[in-house]
């Protein structure tokens, strides 16, 4: 057999299934042959579009993407959704066409691992026709088991040359085993939480990725912790009475209270970055901060912590669960440590950002972003996907449209790039067809990925895309704007996003008042067979409550 064929076997046969991507002719055969063993193959129309799709597949199913790319400008281009993935920990193979070695000239010729290596991905290679195949098990594996994102070169030479499968199969590498606490460090933080009055759980990514949520919520209703997320967790602990919803810029003004008046806050696979903390303003002055991470290195990376457990989440809580001991009553956990009747009225009162009064500023021509994001999460069913682009509108979409869990939310957000967010619900959408899936873009990012509106529509998926259109860069203005700067480079004439949808195949609507929702109800009344575009035209006179937070990052 060819090493094309042999590559996409063993692919197949490690369970890769569905696969993203930009055919030209040097991934035309390997694509092919994983088609031909079975896996459905996704056409993006441009390579970010075809990354930013397979790392939300792979966040939404927690099943390592796979993303196949031309050489040269096919890899080039799907640069920036590769970078999201590998910052994200995203656990994604991109099978990347390459010019053969003796290749010299060749106009696609780039130094594909030197590219890999410096957007924080891990370089792999296809070597020769004998180590092929376990090149390729080889990067899956890693894909998988260190959640990183592997850019497999594929010279053409090799891709084509005549290889024989190995008798036995290919090479099996043992999974790593995952890091288990040391007593000591479970001992230390169980006292930690056995002393603290007021602690609150900010529960991360690693606290996803681990499933979590129920050795969590055990540990915390046995020491009274009040339930938190990073953003990138956001929907972990969905209908907890305790639960405070996001930590950091995000935050209402109650959950930043609560977290703030903490006296004790676990981070548990969380960064505890400065999004999810509020650049250390969420932690009070007096508070103990206790880290639990898988990995070592983030320990203390971000925000100085007074106790670190090196540890999987779940293992971990389970492990201080079993130190502190004692047993639920018939009524459950009696109610201790931050946890009172006054503080759980409040958290049904006001922990959401809708429960928070605000003067509405819609003006006829333009709706307030908080009035549409209110009346869309009123109309859109429940069972949803929200996935969200970058720019100032992202606050509204991030907090004012509830999420049944967490991977009900698709958050990409680790390289900052606006124009993947159509891309990524897409993903997402492929991934959890069951649900609606709704992309919340700005105008800007809108139309920078607007070319996956084809592939919404050629899928017949059904998406709500709704741009909080400020006809402006409105981040950068908001920005800049206050000091007097000229914005004329950040400012565009108006555009008709409803049309430009519509000429995609979509249907397109556009909503300048809470009554132009009506079209969203008939959309939503079937067949929803064409996805919905939902041009907002959204008042802007001042940039949103989180972005002046967020400036202080810059
Ligand atoms: C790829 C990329 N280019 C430029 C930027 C800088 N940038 C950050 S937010 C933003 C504006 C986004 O505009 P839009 O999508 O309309 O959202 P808005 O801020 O107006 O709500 C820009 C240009 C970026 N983050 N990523
Ligand atoms: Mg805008």
């Amino acid at each position: 057999m060819l090493v094309h064929e042999a590559v996409a076997t063993a692919l197949a046969d490690l369970g890769v299934d569905t696969v993203f991507g930009v055919v030209g002719s040097g991934n035309f055969h390997v694509t092919n042959a994983l088609i031909a063993k079975g896996a459905r193959y996704v056409a993006a129309r441009h390579e970010c579009g075809a990354a930013c799709m397979a790392d939300a597949w792979a966040r939404s199913t927690g099943r390592p993407g796979v993303l196949s790319v031309h050489q040269g400008p096919g890899l080039t281009n799907a640069m920036t959704g590769i970078t999201e993935a590998a910052k994200s920990r995203t656990p994604l193979l991109v099978l990347a066409a390459d010019v053969s070695a003796s290749a010299i000239q060749s106009n696609f010729r780039i130094d594909v691992a030197a590219l890999a290596a410096g957007v924080g991905a891990t370089p792999a290679r296809l070597h020769s026709r004998s180590l092929a195949i376990d090149d390729a098990v080889r990067a899956y594996l890693t894909a998988a088991d260190e959640r990183r994102t592997v850019v497999l070169s594929m010279p053409l030479d090799v891709q084509a040359a005549e290889c024989a499968w190995p008798p036995g199969g290919p090479v099996q590498p043992a999974a790593r085993a995952q890091p288990q606490p040391s007593q000591l460090q479970v001992d230390r933080l169980a006292d930690a939480i056995a002393q603290a009055e007021r602690p609150v759980f900010v529960a991360g990514r690693g606290a996803r990725v681990a499933d979590a949520r129920h050795a969590l919520e055990y540990l915390a209703d046995q020491c009274g912790a009040l339930l938190a997320t990073s953003a990138a967790a956001k929907g972990l602990f969905r209908g907890n009475p305790w639960d405070l919803d996001v930590s950091g810029g995000f935050a209402s003004p109650l959950a930043a209270e609560l977290i703030g008046n903490a006296d004790l806050i676990v981070s548990w696979g969380s960064s505890l970055n400065m999004w999810t903390m509020r650049h250390g303003t969420l932690i009070g002055p007096d508070a103990t901060v206790a880290q639990v991470d898988i990995d070592k290195a983030a320990i203390g990376a971000h925000r100085k912590v007074h106790l670190g457990v090196v540890g999987d989440v779940a293992h971990t809580a389970a492990a201080v669960t079993a130190k502190l001991g004692g047993a639920p009553g018939p009524a459950g956990w009696p109610e201790t440590g931050y946890r009172s009747d006054s503080v759980r009225e409040r958290i049904a009162r006001e922990i959401r950002w809708r429960d928070v009064p605000f003067d509405d500023e819609s003006d006829g021509q333009r709706i307030d972003p908080r009035t549409l994001t209110i009346a869309l999460d009123d109309m859109l069913p429940a069972e949803r996907t929200v996935a969200i682009d970058s720019g100032n509108f992202m606050g509204y979409p991030a907090m004012y449209l509830s999420v049944p869990d967490q991977d009900g939310f698709c958050f990409t957000q680790a390289y900052q790039s606006i124009g993947l967010g159509l891309a990524s619900a897409i993903g997402a959408a492929i991934a959890r067809p069951d649900r609606l899936t709704v992309a919340a873009l700005g105008d800007g990012g809108a139309l920078m990925g607007v070319s996956e509106l084809e592939t919404a529509v050629r899928l017949g998926l059904q998406m709500v895309i709704v741009i909080y259109d400020d006809e402006a860069y409105g981040a950068e203005v908001h920005h800049f704007g206050p000091h007097g700067y000229p914005l004329s480079t950040v400012q565009f004439p108006p555009a008709d996003i409803a049309s430009i949808g519509a000429g995609f195949g979509c249907v397109g609507v556009t909503v300048r008042t809470a009554d132009d929702l009506a079209l969203v109800r008939e959309w939503l009344d079937g067949p929803r067979d064409r996805p919905l575009v939902i041009d907002a035209k959204v008042t802007a006179s001042h940039g949103s409550w989180w972005l002046e937070e967020a400036f202080r990052g810059h």
